[in-house]
């Protein structure tokens, strides 16, 4: 079970963040902060301590704090961003998990982001995509392996991050777009696929068992009922614009007594 989430605000120049998706049309702040605020209302609704950073001015991509560390029990694991431009967002992040975690750390010439790495069980697949690349997956893999956890890592083909194509959904149960479905390494769990035209949707959060998944995508809305979990739909459409997805706006973690500090 998460205790925890971490988030920052957008800063008010937040689209100026990286972007591919112009054709959403332009972002509003103001939106912006409402759909942040009812995201966060709903992982304090499934009983989640939110801890909340300040805007980063100079990084106006820094509330994708999902990318800038892996949080499990035993470490926090804090990245060296893909985009050179993201480089620096993590900085202001170490701190506040070094009050709950040890801390590890990706050196360059490693790079990953946290988008790309999924953990299920005791499993980690870790995409190598744009921001994540060979050497930050070997650093990333000695860390986890000698805690005891698997890593698998991935060539993520098609879009920014391996979670914009595969998540989980709690169980063996696994939510990927048709272009991850059919990875042999997912072999052995249950794949949902998403319908044509809701890709977006496959970012999806399992948190305490109750999904949260982006409003407006009616085909996974029901293979999500079909699994018999609340399901919670956010308003993503801001974030979306700036290529984020919904795990990305937060990162969860256990505060588990003894784990934390040094
Ligand atoms: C970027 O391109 O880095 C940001 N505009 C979006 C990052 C989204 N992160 C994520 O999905 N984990």
């Amino acid at each position: 079970m998460f205790t925890h989430a971490l988030v920052r605000v957008p800063c008010e120049n937040f689209a100026s963040g990286l972007t591919t998706s112009g054709r959403l049309g332009a972002p509003d702040y103001n939106l912006m902060l409402r759909q942040h605020d009812a995201y966060v209302d709903a992982l304090r609704s499934l009983g989640l301590t939110v801890i909340t950073l300040p805007p980063e001015n100079d990084f106006p991509d820094a509330h994708f704090v999902e990318d800038t560390a892996v949080v499990v029990p035993e470490v926090a694991v804090i990245t060296n961003p893909g985009a050179p431009a993201r480089r620096g967002e993590e900085r202001t992040v170490a701190p506040t998990l070094g009050r709950y975690k040890r801390l590890a750390r990706i050196e360059a010439p490693g790079t990953l982001d946290g988008g790309d790495v999924l953990l299920v069980d005791r499993r980690f697949f870790v995409g190598l995509s744009e921001r994540t690349n060979a050497e930050g997956a070997r650093q990333f893999t000695e860390i986890m392996t000698a805690r005891g956890y698997a890593v698998d890592t991935v060539p993520v083909g098609q879009g920014l991050h391996f979670k914009s194509g595969v998540n989980h959904l709690g169980g063996r149960t696994l939510l990927a777009t048709p272009d991850f479905a059919g990875l042999p390494v997912l072999a052995g769990y249950d794949v949902l696929v998403t319908p044509a035209g809701e890709d977006y949707a496959a970012n999806t959060l399992y948190v305490n068992g109750t999904l949260l998944t982006p409003a407006g995508f009616p085909g996974v809305r029901r293979l999500l009922d079909g699994l018999g979990l609340p399901v919670v739909e956010l308003d993503m459409s801001e974030t979306r614009k700036m290529d984020g997805g919904l795990t990305c706006l937060s990162l969860r973690f256990a505060d588990q007594p003894g784990t934390g500090g040094a």
